[in-house]
């Protein structure tokens, strides 16, 4: 079983015990506060026996101005170098090794955060920054590939198992590749072989720096995804190169930041974009890493059985479970908690200056403030509610020693994840179910299905702690015709509880009115509405994922209307009141079905007399406070109910 993942190979002089790397993340506790253990905690419990091959950094700059983010690292800080050290020897002690990114952000730099001006092979905004970036003299180029070999050294006497030079996802030396970010007419820029000078020249002088037998990886773009880019062609070629150059392994990285085309989200199918890896493999003599929603070790196995790659990336998955091999070997796949790729506490929470944390796994970025694991206090612990903030309580409550029971009022555990999961590319949310299904059961929780307990009951039972996670319920708004047949919540829908007709409206257009229109659209040829009375569609969204929905609903000819509001509700469509140049304007829009997604309201559930019989009562989820449906903050409290209280 696994028998590719659990191969040893080379890397230059280093053995990897096995075939996976953690890809790198930028976390965004590597910070100022550079001294502080947190970082290192979050490396060293993925480290140990059984852990990733070699787990890789996140960025860390070669050069002041390449910051790509709040809180980055550089080579050029010697407070940061101090603080790499210490890192490096405690992953070593924990049993792991890791690998250094050299990184320059170019463009892409946070110019804002560094107070020096971006700088890039041409003075060319890109699409996502408000800064045009300054372009590089021919000196200044040579002063940065002597920064990426001085860091490489740097890395190396820092304790470094290995270097990963970023050249992908549209960073600087992906900048100086690419024709449609290098207008130079020097000798780094115009015809191919110009424009592979700057990476290649980096590669030399990195490999000549760190020594022969020192692991450098290069980290290049597959598949650039942005218009008037690189070539496969070039891409090929350019693999060779770099191997050829003195590059251990190749690593393929997948699209630019600024791509619209989906590369590491939900909607990204598993090992959607594998193929490159292979063409890129069947290129180069060196291994070549398979990288992008590579989420289940079987899977990554299999990869490497057919000899689609060498080795495979996986970065979110490590943080969705620190065990994941450990799990692995022991044949223990139910107990996985699966990346699945939603990015909102990730990749989102970094964008917005936020440390990276998961979803499934709030404890990321916790690392060292969430020990001890086990206390063994044995409460009696009931826990109201089994959708994510009551399942993921349950789980953590037993997994520290206490006894608890779960009552779910539904025949099923899992509340709002189970619509969630038949959202089209929201399906990975069942591995979600299945893996705390398994835990609970793993762990000894009473789970009692399709009960509700009264109050009396739970006074009688008289347990330590409620927590209390009945959740919610949809809002209804204060509209006349909302009791009319046509008239449906977003859960009866979901649920799968009535028909749905050709021509539908959809009142909210929040996260759920989003999701709502993707389902529909995907199910049938419909004419859809989406109304919201003000403000963006799909606001609540995160960062990473909005603008793929919403281009997705576009193409599927779903219509936005916003800036309105509402009159009632007929028998045949939807009145509202438009604003419009002219003045405000009544309409009726057409419908079959009308759909509520209008908000929550939380369930209620009375604690009133459990209160008075003196049993602590810890509210979390829907029943604290009934925002947009989040099972991040869902699933954070449940874990916050073993971890803080
Ligand atoms: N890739 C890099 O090369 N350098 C980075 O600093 C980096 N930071 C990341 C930070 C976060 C929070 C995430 C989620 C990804 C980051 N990536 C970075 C991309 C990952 O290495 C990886 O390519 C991507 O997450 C897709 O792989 P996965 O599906 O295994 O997560």
């Amino acid at each position: 079983k696994l028998d590719h993942l659990f191969q040893p190979i080379r890397l230059g002089r280093l053995e990897l015990p096995n075939r996976v790397l953690m890809g790198s993340m930028h976390t965004g506790l590597e910070g100022e506060e550079a001294g502080s253990q947190a970082l290192i905690d979050f490396y060293k419990e993925r480290a140990g026996q059984d852990g990733p091959g070699l787990i890789v950094t996140g960025g860390i700059s070669v050069s002041p101005e390449g910051d790509g983010g709040h809180n980055f690292m550089g080579f050029y800080s010697d407070e940061h170098c101090k603080h790499m050290e210490s890192l490096t020897a405690q992953v070593h002690a924990a049993g792991g090794r890791i690998a250094a990114q050299l990184f320059h952000a170019g463009r892409y730099a946070y110019s804002d955060l560094t107070g020096i001006p971006a700088v890039a092979p041409s003075a060319i905004r890109s699409p996502i920054h408000r800064h045009t970036p300054r372009e590089l003299t021919n000196e200044e180029i040579e002063e940065l590939i002597a920064r990426y070999a001085l860091s490489a050294k740097k890395a190396a006497d820092l304790g470094f198992d290995a270097v990963e030079i970023m050249g992908s996802e549209g960073y600087l030396i992906n900048q100086f590749l690419s024709p449609a970010t290098n207008k130079r007419t020097d000798a780094w820029g115009g015809s191919f072989e110009h424009r592979t000078q700057f990476a290649l020249r980096i590669v030399q002088a990195v490999r000549e720096a760190v020594g022969p037998g020192y692991p450098v990886i290069f980290r290049l773009s597959g598949a650039d995804l942005v218009p008037d880019s690189t070539t496969e062609d070039e891409t090929l070629k350019f693999a060779g190169m770099v191997a050829d150059a003195g590059a251990d392994a190749i690593n393929v990285g997948i699209g630019w930041h600024e791509s619209q085309v989906p590369t590491i989200s939900m909607m990204v199918p598993r090992a959607g974009y594998i193929h490159i890896a292979e063409k890129i493999k069947r290129a180069v003599n060196v291994p070549v890493i398979g990288s992008n929603r590579i989420n289940d070790p079987r899977l990554a196995d299999e990869l490497l059985q057919r000899g689609a790659c060498d080795l495979v990336s996986m970065a979110r998955p490590f943080l969705a479970d620190p065990d994941l091999l450990r799990k692995a070997r022991a044949g223990q796949f139910d107990r996985i908690n699966t990346c699945i790729a939603c990015n909102q506490a990730c990749l989102d929470q970094v964008f917005d200056g936020l440390p990276a944390s998961c979803l499934v796994n709030p404890r990321v970025g916790r690392e060292s403030k969430w020990k001890p694991f086990r206390v063994q206090r044995s409460r009696h612990i009931a826990v109201i509610g089994g959708g994510a903030a009551g399942m993921e309580a349950a789980r953590a409550l037993a997994e520290i020693g206490e006894r608890v029971v779960l009552y779910e009022k539904d025949d099923r555990l899992g509340g709002q994840l189970n619509l969630a999961k038949r959202i089209p590319g929201k399906q990975e949310f069942a591995e979600t179910l299945r893996y705390y299904q398994h835990e609970l059961h793993r762990l000894g929780v009473e789970i009692r299905l399709n009960h509700n307990p009264t109050p009396e009951e739970i006074v009688a039972l008289a347990p330590d702690l409620v927590v209390l996670a009945s959740g919610i319920k949809p809002r209804i708004p204060e509209l006349s015709g909302t009791s009319l047949p046509h008239v449906l919540t977003y859960q009866q829908v979901l649920r799968g509880d009535a028909e749905v007709g050709k021509r539908v409206v959809i009142i909210g257009a929040g996260g759920i009115g989003c999701d709502l229109a993707h389902y529909l659209s995907e199910q049938a040829e419909r004419e859809i509405y989406l109304l919201r009375r003000k403000g963006k569609p799909g606001e609540t969204l995160g960062k990473t994922t909005r603008w793929a929905l919403l281009s997705h609903l576009r193409q599927k000819k779903v219509q936005f209307v916003t800036d309105l509001s509402y009159e009632r509700i007929d028998e045949d469509g939807v009145v509202v009141q438009l604003q419009t140049d002219q003045g405000p304007e009544t309409k009726k829009i057409p419908a079959d079905t009308v759909i509520l997604a209008a908000g929550q309201l939380s369930e209620a559930w009375d604690d009133q007399l459990v209160q008075r019989a003196g049993i602590p009562v810890v509210k979390i989820g829907g029943a604290r406070f009934p925002g947009e449906l989040d099972a991040k903050r869902a699933i954070y409290e449940g874990a916050c109910v073993a971890y803080e209280e």
